[in-house]
């Protein structure tokens, strides 16, 4: 350790001897924090300077937390599985979108509590930049919300009201770009050297190209490359995504500490949970597709062990949309284990229920979900149906190989069909992204449009509409059971369709993600009530699948999960155990009746008969001699 850094260390040590559980933690984590760090930048002269403020900075904001959530601090410290269990499901929701204000989100809290929600993440909601913004995800100012959203006195009032319903509070941190109308980024279009070196830019197209003949473009259409043009600086600037997007420079010692100070001050305004957005990104190295660079675990380590130091309470979700041998590493893997996110999305899961609805059939997915890595200890994902972005078909050849399928066959076949054009389809989505050389797509709409329910409604046929809510019951019921955090997207619960203004916004026409963030329609959650209608039918499906995780220990996250085969190949089978506890799940992706051999339930020491709370589907299942009929897209779940 330099000498100025173990000075530092000791005089935080002096200074905190009235918190003697802050003390533990930095003497436990310290080697964690500081390791990475040391590797990362240990040869950069800026760094003493920069370890010793960061120390400084995390015992500060341990000393200013508030009562209550030291208290917290201290319930999850010994209950380290509190974000893993059986009883948690999320929500997602824009603020703006849900209630119009975080004040409005407080007030909607009991349709949150009476569907049985555990975890709400808000959508970006701190200061944007005016729109184009993503969606929030350009942001101007991290220490502050959305002038239209409220105050942080508002986010700290509505993570108190949330946790006093026993709500945990999600927000996103834009770790790897700021708004272009960041101060940072202000200050360097003003000449500031210092801030010019928060980010990466270029004098000329040399290095650009370089990186670019590797580089993968992630919005190709609505933002092509990842440079741009900055006329102000005479430079080339790093844009992965948009243009108003600029990737801060990680190799620099000071945007770490200054984005840790960010994280350091969502905790203490009651955040729960931190959504890391974009995290494979961090790091870039020439030759690579710069994702997933091993600098990027450092990274992810040293921030974690800082908010653990500070404010243990809180837990860590990675947004990376990735390969599954990459994805699993988020979670800590080799030297990081236990030392990363204790969450990441489970993108592979969620491409793989659209890609078996469409087919109706589950090889694909029994062969791909059952050769994915096992989740490492103290971590889950995150599972989840539709999200706020498009669905990427990430079906690689190997996995269709081994079921004798073609991968660019079926996701061109995938994109067509959610995009309505494929004969027999039942879905209302569009194309995203498009390549032109291989027709493939990502894929946009609700899920109420891409199963079914808008074309059924606008044909006014009922058939076909009973099965557009059955398939977005099969597909909760698939995500729920998968062991995680199931997340429900905002407007699913009552089968909000595809937004059809969406392109009156004149800063959205250009991206069609936001034909699937409809605003909340609160008269068709008034419906929720209402039997016979499609939200009562969604409402009362979804609630059933709440009771029945909440009543199922082996969802917990950090249970083992195998999918198996179930002799039909149109039926789904998984099995999950936890604790000595045992669930099988069976799940006929088909609109027919499909039969299962009953042996599969005995084999496994389960009971035919259980009670209601394990029969989320509503339907009771025939028995037909020796075999089980599933009805069009019934599910089951078997439990011990
Ligand atoms: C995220 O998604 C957000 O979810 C998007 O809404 C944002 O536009 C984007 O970041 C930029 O902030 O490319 O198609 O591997 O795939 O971070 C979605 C992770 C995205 C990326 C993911 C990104």
């Amino acid at each position: 350790m330099r000498p100025e850094v173990r000075a530092e260390f000791a005089e935080v040590r002096a200074r905190l001897d009235g918190d003697p559980a802050f003390l533990s933690r930095l003497e436990r984590f310290f080697t964690e924090l500081r390791d990475p760090l040391v590797a990362l930048y240990g040869s950069d002269p800026r760094f003493g300077a920069q370890f010793a403020g960061l120390l400084q900075a995390m015992a500060r904001s341990a000393g200013e937390r508030d009562p209550d959530l030291r208290r917290l601090d201290h319930e999850r410290e010994i209950t380290p599985d509190w974000l893993l269990r059986e009883q948690t499901v999320g929500y997602v929701a824009y603020a703006d979108r849900f209630a119009g204000t975080l004040r409005g989100v407080r007030e909607r809290l009991p349709y949150l509590r009476e569907l049985g929600v555990s975890y709400l993440h808000l959508m970006p909601l701190l200061a944007a930049r005016p729109e184009p913004n993503d969606g929030g995800y350009a942001v101007a100012d991290y220490g502050a919300v959305e002038p239209a959203l409220g105050t942080m006195d508002d986010l700290r009032a509505l993570a108190r009201d949330l946790h006093g319903q026993g709500i945990s509070l999600c927000v996103d941190v834009v770790l790897n770009h700021t708004a272009r109308e960041h101060a940072w980024a202000r200050a360097a279009l003003g000449g500031d050297e210092r801030r010019l070196a928060y980010y990466r830019t270029f004098p000329d197209r040399t290095e650009p190209d370089e990186y670019e003949r590797t580089l993968p473009e992630v919005f190709p259409d609505i933002a092509p490359g990842s440079f741009t043009w900055v006329r102000e600086l005479g430079r080339w600037v790093w844009a992965t995504f948009n243009d108003y997007q600029w990737d801060l420079d990680y190799s620099n010692p000071e945007v770490f500490t200054a984005m840790a100070r960010v994280v350091l001050d969502l905790a203490n305004v009651g955040v729960d949970v931190l959504r890391l957005d974009a995290v494979p990104f961090l790091w870039k190295r020439k030759g690579t597709d710069c994702q997933n660079q091993p600098e990027v675990h450092e990274l992810l380590q040293a921030l974690r062990s800082v908010a653990r130091i500070a404010a243990p309470a809180v837990g860590f979700k990675a947004e990376a949309i990735v390969s599954p041998a990459q994805l699993v590493t988020y979670l800590g893997a080799g030297r990081h284990e236990g030392k990363e996110c204790d969450l990441a999305y489970n993108n592979v899961l969620m491409a793989l229920l659209w890609s078996s609805l469409a087919s109706g059939r589950a090889p694909l997915m029994t062969h791909v979900l059952g050769s994915m890595p096992q989740v490492p200890p103290g971590a889950g994902w995150v599972t989840y149906v539709r999200c706020h972005d498009d669905i990427g078909w990430a079906i690689t050849e190997e996995d269709t190989a081994a079921v004798g399928e073609d991968a660019h066959l079926h996701r061109l076949f995938l994109s067509d069909f959610y995009a309505g054009d494929f004969p027999g389809s039942f879905a209302r989505g569009a194309r995203f992204e498009q390549d032109a050389s291989s027709g493939e797509a990502r894929t946009s709409g609700t899920a109420a449009s891409l199963a079914g329910i808008e074309a059924a409604l606008d044909a006014g046929d009922e058939v076909a509409l009973q099965l557009g809510i059955r398939r977005v019951l099969l597909l909760h019921a698939v995500a729920f059971a998968h062991g995680g955090v199931p997340l429900i997207y905002m407007g699913d619960e009552i089968g909000l369709r595809n937004d059809r203004a969406w392109t009156d916004h004149p800063h959205h026409r250009a991206d069609n993600r936001w034909m699937h963030r409809p605003s909340m329609d609160w008269r068709a959650a008034e419906r929720r009530h209402l039997p016979g209608t499609v939200e009562a039918a969604l409402w009362e499906g979804l609630r059933r699948l709440v009771a029945a995780r909440r009543a199922t220990r082996a969802t917990h996250a950090q249970g083992a999960g195998q999918p198996l085969w179930t002799g039909n190949d149109r039926v789904y089978g998984l099995l999950r155990t936890f604790a000595g506890e045992r669930l099988l799940v069976l799940a006929n992706l088909t609109a027919d009746d499909q039969r299962v051999h009953k042996s599969i339930v005995d084999e496994f020491g389960l009971l035919l008969d259980r009670p209601a709370a394990a029969r989320p589907d509503g339907r009771d299942l025939r028995l037909d001699g020796e075999h089980l009929i599933f009805a069009p897209y019934q599910f089951a779940w078997f439990a011990a």
